[in-house]
C-alpha cells in the first residue's frame, strides 16, 4: 500500500513535537522533513538541531528533503542528527554519485530529485544506485501550490526505468485526494502531502483518504 508522509512545513511550528506525535498516531508512515537554504530557494526552513530534538519525539523515519546550494556540505549534518532519507537536488550536484554513497556511508538511504523543469531523464545514469527518486510536483520553496500535471508522466518514467520496485518513487507538491489514486495508479510508493494532511485538523481521516481509504 501506498506510504504517507507528511510535510513537516504544513505544521504548526510552534508545537512541533505535539504535532508529530498526533502524525503518529493518525497512521503518517513517515516524516517528510524539508530543508530549504534560502539560495537554491527562495525560502528558509529546518535546521540538524530542530531534526535532532524531533527524533526524540517519534519512531517514525525523516525524509529529509535537500533543497541547498550545497548538499555535499549539509549531508553530514542532517545524517549525523538523525535522518533515514535524504533526498537531493541533481541540479545541485556535480558529482551526484558521491553524495549517494557519502548518504549511504551513513546508513541511509539515498534519494535523487529533480526541479519540475528540469528532463526526468537526468536521473537514469544514477538510478540504480539510487533508493528512492523524488518527483517534484510543484516548484521546490513553498508548500500549498498546485499539483502539476506533468509529474504523472514523469512517475510513470521512472516505473518504467527502474532495475528494482526496491527504489522507490515518491511524490511531493500539491497532493490531494484527487490527485493521489492518479499517482498511485502511476506507480508512486510514497505521496508527501502536507496542506491535505494539516487541512481541518483532521489527520487521521486525512491520511486514510489519501492512501485510498473509504470513511
Ligand atoms: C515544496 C516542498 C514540499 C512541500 C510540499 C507539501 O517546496 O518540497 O515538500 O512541503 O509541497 O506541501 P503541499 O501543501 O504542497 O502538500
Ligand atoms: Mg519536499
Amino acid at each position: 500500500m501506498v506510504r504517507i508522509a507528511p510535510s513537516l512545513l504544513a505544521a504548526d511550528s510552534s508545537r512541533l513535537g505535539q504535532e508529530i506525535a498526533a502524525l503518529e498516531q493518525s497512521g503518517a508512515d513517515l516524516l517528510h522533513f524539508d530543508v530549504m537554504d534560502g539560495h537554491f530557494v527562495p525560502n528558509l526552513t529546518f535546521g540538524p538541531h530542530i531534526l535532532k530534538q524531533l527524533k526524540t519525539h517519534t519512531s517514525l523515519l525523516f525524509d529529509v528533503h535537500l533543497m541547498v546550494t550545497n548538499p555535499a556540505k549539509v549531508i553530514p549534518w542532517y545524517a549525523e542528527a538523525g535522518a533515514d532519507f535524504i533526498s537531493f537536488h541533481l541540479e545541485t550536484a556535480p558529482h551526484p554519485e558521491e553524495l549517494i554513497s557519502l548518504i549511504k556511508k551513513y546508513g541511509i538511504k539515498a534519494g535523487i530529485t529533480l526541479k519540475p523543469e528540469s528532463d526526468i531523464k537526468k536521473i537514469i545514469p544514477y538510478i540504480s544506485e539510487a533508493d528512492m527518486v523524488l518527483i517534484m510536483s510543484v516548484s521546490p520553496g513553498f508548500g500549498g501550490q498546485k499539483f502539476q500535471n506533468g509529474a504523472l508522466e514523469k512517475i510513470r518514467f521512472v516505473r518504467d526505468n527502474r532495475k528494482s520496485e526496491n527504489i522507490l518513487i515518491e511524490v511531493d507538491g500539491g497532493i490531494n485526494i484527487n490527485n493521489a489514486p492518479l499517482c498511485i495508479g502511476a506507480g508512486a510508493d510514497i505521496l508527501v502531502a502536507g496542506t491535505s494532511v494539516f487541512s481541518g485538523g483532521l489527520y487521521a481521516q486525512n491520511i486514510q483518504l489519501l492512501k485510498g481509504g473509504i470513511l
